[in-house]
C-alpha cells in the first residue's frame, strides 16, 4: 500500500504536529486544559487528518511510535505553557494497540521526565470500548502513573456498549461526554436525558465531565446549568498549533 509506505516514512522523518484545543471551566471560565490533536503535515503541505491515518497506523503497528511523538510533543508544549504561568493539563488521546505494547508506563514515565513536565499535568484519553474490553490492562497501566498524579479519561462516552460495573470499577478521573449527544441537543429529544444521566453518573462516582463539540451558547447554558465542569468545542476554538495557542491563552479573558 501507497499510504502504508508513506506512513513509515513520516514517522521516521517526524511529518506529525500536534494541535491543542482548550477546555474551559465552566464556573471559573478559565482554560484549564487541552486536548492534544494529531495531524499529519505531508512534505507537499496537504493535512490528513488522524480520522484518515490512526486506523491504518493501528492495523500497522505504527500507531505506537506516532502516539509516542505526539505524546512526547503535548508534554513539552504542556511543560512551556507551565513556564508561561499557565496552569493548563494537556490530554493525549491513546489507542487500543498503545496498551498492548507492555511498556505503555515505562513510555509515559520516559516521556514525562525527558519534557519537564509534573505527572498531574498529563491525562490520557481511552475510548470507552478499550476501558470496557480490556479493563485488566488499562488498570495495570495506569496504577503506577496514577500514584504520581496522571489523569485517566474515557472518550466518546455515551456511544459504546458500557458494562456500568466494569466502568465504575475502572481508575477514572473524567468522563467526556460525545459530541453526538451535545450537537443533538435541541434537535433530539433524548439527548438532553442521556447527558442528564451521564451527569448524573459522574456526580454519584465524584468525576469531572467534559462535554465535547460545544459549539453555541445555549449548548453551554445548559451544560453549565446542569453541573458538567468543562466545555471543549469551536465555541471556544478549534485546535491550535502550540504558538497560537499559547496567544490564546495570554488573550482569553
Ligand atoms: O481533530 P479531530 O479531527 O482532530 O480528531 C479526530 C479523531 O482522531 C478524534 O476522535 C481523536 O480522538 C482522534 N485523535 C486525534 N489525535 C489523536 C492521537 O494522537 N492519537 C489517537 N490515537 N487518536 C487521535
Ligand atoms: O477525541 P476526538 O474524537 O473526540 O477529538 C475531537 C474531534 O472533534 C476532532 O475531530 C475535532 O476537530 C472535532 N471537534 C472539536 N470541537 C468540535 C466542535 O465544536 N464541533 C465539531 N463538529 N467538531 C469538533
Ligand atoms: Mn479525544
Ligand atoms: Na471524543
Amino acid at each position: 500500500y501507497m499510504l502504508e509506505a508513506e506512513l513509515r516514512d513520516a514517522v521516521a522523518n517526524h511529518e506529525f504536529k500536534t494541535h491543542f484545543q482548550p477546555k474551559v471551566d465552566f464556573q471559573t471560565g478559565k482554560v484549564v486544559g487541552a486536548e492534544a490533536l494529531a495531524r499529519w503535515i505531508r512534505p507537499n503541505g496537504k493535512i490528513i487528518s488522524p480520522n484518515t491515518f490512526i486506523p491504518l497506523a493501528e492495523e500497522t503497528g505504527l500507531v505506537t511510535q506516532i502516539g509516542e511523538q505526539i505524546m512526547e510533543a503535548a508534554c513539552r508544549s504542556a511543560r512551556a505553557w507551565m513556564d508561561e504561568g499557565f496552569e493548563a493539563t494537556v490530554a493525549v488521546n491513546v489507542s487500543p494497540r498503545q496498551f498492548q505494547a507492555t511498556d505503555l508506563t515505562e513510555t509515559v514515565l520516559s516521556i514525562l521526565k525527558r519534557s519537564g513536565l509534573p505527572p498531574h499535568r498529563l491525562e490520557l484519553e481511552i475510548t470507552e470500548s478499550m476501558a470496557v474490553s480490556e479493563p485488566e490492562k488499562v488498570a495495570r497501566v495506569m496504577r503506577p502513573l496514577r500514584s504520581l498524579g496522571t489523569k485517566l479519561a474515557i472518550d466518546d462516552f455515551g456511544t459504546g456498549h458500557s458494562n456500568l460495573s466494569i466502568l465504575t470499577q475502572l481508575p477514572f478521573d473524567v468522563f467526556k461526554i460525545d459530541r453526538q449527544f451535545v450537537s443533538a441537543l435541541e434537535a433530539d429529544q433524548q439527548a438532553p436525558a442521556i447527558i442528564e444521566m451521564i451527569l448524573a453518573m459522574a456526580e454519584t462516582l465524584g468525576l469531572k465531565t467534559v462535554a465535547e463539540g460545544v459549539e453555541t451558547e445555549r449548548q453551554a447554558d445548559f451544560l453549565r446549568r446542569r453541573g458538567c465542569t468543562m466545555a471543549q468545542g469551536f465555541l471556544y476554538s478549534a485546535g491550535l498549533p502550540h504558538d497560537s495557542f499559547l496567544e490564546f491563552l495570554r488573550n482569553w479573558k
